[in-house]
């Protein structure tokens, strides 16, 4: 599919449906999910994988597709009537356009479904026609996953617990002179909590600007549709709750467990329980960047997210998930575009190394996993450069900012992560030995071949680790 035939496929599509209504009810369906914390590249990967899937030119390690065995493939309506659609179409088309542009950013979960039609490989080949198999592509974002935490505390451990976290931090210095004019016993007086709730909101959206992950719960900082509902007008306040009936803080007590019950119970049951595989996606290199305190606060909420990935740590999710489980977890390092590919296997050791401790305990629950890095859609070329007599391997890309081209030289990554893991742990303020710089490049203006996809890196072969077994 060329990009200009976008709109046949969209009437051939229509068409199908008729067709596979009947069918599709015995048809094996895979539910893809994909997250990350925000900005991680959740949106561009998704498009840029399913624009590649559609048009497979650039899948040369997705065997499946190698062996020309894929004989269709194409986009069908949502299946999950509730769900909003995955906003290919639109996202696509902002990072053809020619003047392209990065996609807007998405703030709640949503779907889409492709579906595959693909000749048997092997001896049953000639034996059977193809089979049809759809794939439920599921953004949703990571700080969701991070709630999970919330569901075994009650309000007063979690209030403790965050009041002495933001103890010593500049981005709570006005929620905290709140807390401190604030009598929790008193009445509740709804311009209080919300005064409250919105103070605490700044926090969380200074501390995640600064490099902080831990920044739960997740719709304070991506409320979707509830946004001002009193599901999200609560914030930690020091003492033991309950306290006096119609308190502040028993009212806040109550709003934390109606969020715990209203809102990160039914995501967990209604969407991440019934996911078959998932992408984890992390900027490590924008972490690296900002520093060591960054990448170890990255480091944490990754063995967070994971955590949720082995049910049988936590009551709730055992039994949502009654012995099912994911069966594969890729991680991928994302925007790889930003180095030369001398230093990938690099990004790829340090990807390794922050997500160890929880792959070998999904590993343990039984799932496949791997590490890449990757990037969704390339927005550089490659070249070497002399800089005082030495070689550099640089990448030029044009400056999303200025507009202008530029060679670009992130730094060299060490060969072995744990010199960059081992300060971070340590809690030092700066790196050793040197800087890391990012850049954020504009998308390229692309004139792609009838059959190709968007330029990427490996994501043919995160395609093939997560889908080919089934094609
Ligand atoms: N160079 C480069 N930048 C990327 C790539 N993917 C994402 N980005 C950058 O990261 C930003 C956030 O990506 P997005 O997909 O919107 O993240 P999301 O919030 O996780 O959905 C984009 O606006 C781009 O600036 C990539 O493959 N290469
Ligand atoms: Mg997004």
């Amino acid at each position: 599919m060329g990009l200009t035939t976008l709109a046949d496929t969209v009437l051939r599509q229509i068409e199908t449906v008729q067709d596979t209504v009947n069918e599709t009810l015995f048809e094996p369906v895979i539910r893809v999910g994909v997250t990350g914390l925000a900005r991680s590249g959740k949106t561009v990967f998704i498009t840029s994988l399913i624009a590649n899937l559609l048009d497979r030119g650039r899948m040369p390690h997705l065997v499946a597709a190698a062996e020309g065995r894929i004989e269709a493939a194409f986009l069908q309506p949502q299946p999950d009537d509730t769900l909003p659609r995955f906003d290919f179409e639109t996202h696509l088309s902002q990072l053809t356009a020619r003047q392209p542009v990065w996609p807007d950013s998405t703030r709640a979960v949503s779907e889409l479904r492709l579906s595959l039609r693909v000749r048997r490989a092997g001896l049953l080949a000639g034996l059977q026609g193809p089979r049809t198999l759809h794939i439920d592509i599921v953004d949703y974002p990571g700080e969701w996953l991070l709630d999970l935490a919330l569901l075994e505390k009650d309000y007063t451990t979690w209030s403790a617990e965050v009041l002495a976290r933001l103890a010593d931090r500049p981005e709570a210095e006005a929620f905290r002179a709140q807390v401190v004019e604030t009598d929790p016993a008193a009445a509740l007086e709804e311009p209080t909590a919300k005064a409250l709730a919105e103070a605490f909101t700044g926090y969380l959206q200074a501390a995640r600007v600064s490099g902080y992950y831990d920044c739960t719960p997740g719709r304070f900082l991506l409320p979707g549709d509830l946004a001002g509902s009193p599901v999200l007008t609560f914030a930690p306040l020091p003492g033991a709750a309950p306290g006096p009936r119609k308190s502040l803080i028993r009212e806040m007590a109550r709003r934390f467990e109606a969020y715990k019950r209203e809102v990160v119970r039914p995501f967990f049951r209604d969407h991440f329980a019934r996911i078959d595989r998932q992408v984890v996606l992390v900027d490590a290199l924008g972490a690296i960047h900002k520093g060591p305190r960054a990448v170890e606060d990255m480091r944490g909420a990754m063995a967070d997210i994971l955590g949720a990935f082995r049910p049988g740590q936590n009551a709730f999710l055992t039994q949502l998930f009654q012995g099912k489980r994911v069966e594969k977890i890729l991680f991928a390092a994302t925007k790889a575009d930003h180095l030369h590919h001398r230093q990938h296997p690099r990004v790829t050791a340090i990807m390794e190394a922050l997500v160890r401790g929880a792959v070998d305990r999904a590993r343990f629950a039984g799932a496949e996993t791997v590490a890449l890095a990757i990037a969704s859609l390339r927005a550089t070329t490659e070249d070497t450069m002399s800089h005082e007599g030495q070689q550099i391997d640089v990448v030029r890309g044009t400056l999303l900012d200025s507009g202008k081209q530029a060679a670009f030289y992130p730094g060299a990554l060490p060969e072995d992560p744990a010199k960059l893991l081992a300060p971070a742990k340590a809690g030092a303020e700066s790196w050793l030995d040197q800087d890391y710089r990012v850049m954020n490049f504009a998308p390229s203006p692309l004139t792609l071949r009838p059959g190709d996809g968007p330029p990427h890196i490996r994501l043919d072969k995160a395609a093939q680790f997560l889908l080919g077994d089934r094609l």
